[in-house]
């Protein structure tokens, strides 16, 4: 394979780990731990892995040793830059228990271990791979484990292949479906062990514990970085307006952090439009009236953040889609077998009459991402609906009619962009090298001590990573009730914007001053050499969480 310059330098670094697990290290346990809501069905439902303690690794005398330990790694859904690392941290972490130890990988996500498709992980494939970004060490996949029979399956290739552990490299549902896994692999008493990893660029699986997902700080760095040339280039042409979409399926992290790192003229926050009750039309409105402003002072360019799940979270968008749901669940094998060019007419037919007329004013391509094409988790699509072009048409619809009334003087010319792949397999940054890599020798001592139903979990992340604290926090501490398909189901409860934090209350802040003055900062490439004011750097939304 033929390697860039960056990518061979790079396969030296060596990543930074907390000091209390650098050499020796001792776990001590804190006190029982409750799940963050629904305690007594959680409890009902976990009956063997609810109530754990949170535990830490603390500098200990001794280095932990042990027998060899024969581990499985799944990477679990989408890819976040750093998944090469917590696979090359487990396996140095299980090879400095015992040098016999070894590394499988289950091939293209949960349905390799299903299928019993692996690979072992050796010295030299793992050395190929660090400090890289992307999956494809062993590839990921959406499939769900959450029926017995996969479980079961799962089991046989542990046993042959004398596997004591799982780790799951997953957001919030696949570490859900983690913790369902172990606590069914302890009620039967089979011996193998489950730890899950916090992955996932839109950062909505984080809680007290959990400060971010691994993934967030590169992919948000990568798109500030092109958000920042476009806005030196709006402001040198000075004819755009540029419309310019974030991935994020659900939560607005991904576009509050990129706010912060380039400060725009319009960002939109999926969470307060939700808290605002605003309307599509309210949302179009503010837009034009910045457009206009701007425009009275000889502006006639700009830069407009769009969280790609803001759709889901316009109420009235957000009911139909929760009608649907429930809908779609209710009757899904009479709507399997409706022919394709009759399922808008059916799904309308089934609707209350409000969701059935907001659902026939959508656009066609929304209403029939809305209905038709969810992934195997039931979550729409949100990346495949284009709201950058939706939104930018709607605003020029509004301001070609304020020209007719005289409100609007300026001209409205737009671009659109769609930042979402591109930043997914980013060479890590510094901070998901050091951060991938510490969750991965956490997993391998979680794992060494017994552990099941924990997640890897390294602290106190806005300090240099000597500083870092390590430990595991139990999965059902995470979880709460959820409808799901139509059906309540125990779920880690998603991380959404909070418009109390710190990362909001500081844009939130600025915004009025951003969308009028050209206030743009061009942060530009990652750095992985420099100082560490440049190159350690961790995110924003860190740094303004933890202020
Ligand atoms: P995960 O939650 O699995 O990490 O995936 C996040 C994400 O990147 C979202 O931001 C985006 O909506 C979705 O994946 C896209 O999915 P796909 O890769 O299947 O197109």
């Amino acid at each position: 394979m033929t390697k860039s310059a960056l990518q061979t330098e790079r396969s030296t670094y060596a990543p930074k780990v907390p000091a209390t697990i650098a050499g020796g290290t001792t776990l001590k346990e804190g006190k029982a731990t409750e799940s963050v809501a629904d305690q007594a069905e959680i409890k009902k439902l976990f009956p063997n892995t609810y109530g754990m303690p949170i535990v830490t690794f603390e500098k200990g005398s001794a280095a932990v040793k042990g027998e060899a330990i024969n581990v499985g790694v799944i990477l679990s859904g989408g890819q976040a830059p750093g998944g090469h690392n917590v696979i090359s941290g487990i396996f140095d972490g299980i090879k400095a228990i015992n040098k016999d130890s070894k590394l499988y990988g289950f091939l293209g996500g949960p349905s390799g271990l299903v299928d019993h498709k692996y690979i072992e992980l050796t010295d030299k494939i793992v050395d190929e791979y660090r400090n890289t970004g992307g999956f494809d060490i062993i590839g990921s996949g959406r499939t769900k484990l959450e029926e017995t029979e996969q479980f079961d399956k799962g089991l046989e290739i542990c046993k042959k292949l004398n596997i004591k552990a799982l780790v799951i490299i997953g957001g919030d549902d696949s570490n859900t479906n983690a913790c369902v896994l172990a606590e069914y692999y302890l009620a039967k008493k089979s011996g193998v062990q489950v730890i899950g990893c916090p992955k996932t660029i839109d950062g909505d699986l984080k809680n007290e514990m959990i400060e971010t997902s691994f993934g967030f700080d590169t992919a948000t760095k990568v798109y500030s970085e092109v958000i920042g040339n476009i806005e030196r280039d709006a402001n040198s042409a000075k004819k755009y307006w540029h419309f310019i979409k974030l991935m994020g399926r659900s939560a607005s992290h991904v576009t509050l952090e990129c706010a912060l790192q380039t400060q725009p003229n319009i960002t939109l926050i999926g969470e307060e439009v939700e808290a605002k009750n605003q309307t599509l039309d309210d949302i179009v409105t503010y837009i034009a009236k910045v457009v206009a402003a701007r425009a009275d002072k000889g502006l006639n360019f700009g830069t407009v953040l769009v969280p790609e799940g803001l759709i889901e979270f316009i109420p009235a968008i957000k009911k139909l889609i929760a009608e649907l749901n429930d809908m779609l669940a209710a009757n899904q094998a009479e709507f399997d077998k409706v022919a394709d060019d009759a399922k808008i007419d059916y799904v309308v037919a089934h609707l209350s009459a409000a969701n059935a007329a907001i659902f026939k004013s959508l656009p066609a391509g929304v209403s029939r991402q809305l209905a038709l094409e969810r992934d195997p988790h039931g979550n729409v699509q949100v990346s495949l609906i284009e709201t950058e072009q939706l939104l930018a048409d709607m605003v020029g619809k509004k301001l070609a009619e304020w020209k007719k009334e005289g409100k609007f003087k300026g001209k409205f010319a737009t671009q659109h962009h769609f930042f979402g792949y591109e930043g997914r397999c980013a060479a890590p940054s510094n901070f998901d090298a050091d951060y991938c890599y510490s969750l991965g020798r956490v997993a391998a001592l979680l794992i060494a001590s017994g552990k099941t139903g924990y997640m890897s979990s390294v602290r106190n992340t806005v300090k240099p990573a000597s500083e870092w604290l390590a430990g595991g926090i139990p999965i059902t501490a995470m979880m709460n009730m959820e409808k799901r398909n139509g059906k309540m189901k125990p779920v880690i409860q998603k991380a959404l914007v909070k418009l109390d934090g710190g990362p909001f209350k500081f844009f939130a802040s600025k915004r009025d001053e951003w969308a009028i003055e050209t206030a743009y900062v061009y942060p530009g490439p990652i750095q992985y050499w420099g100082p560490a004011s440049v190159a350690d750097r961790p995110s924003k939304t860190l740094e303004l969480e933890h202020k």
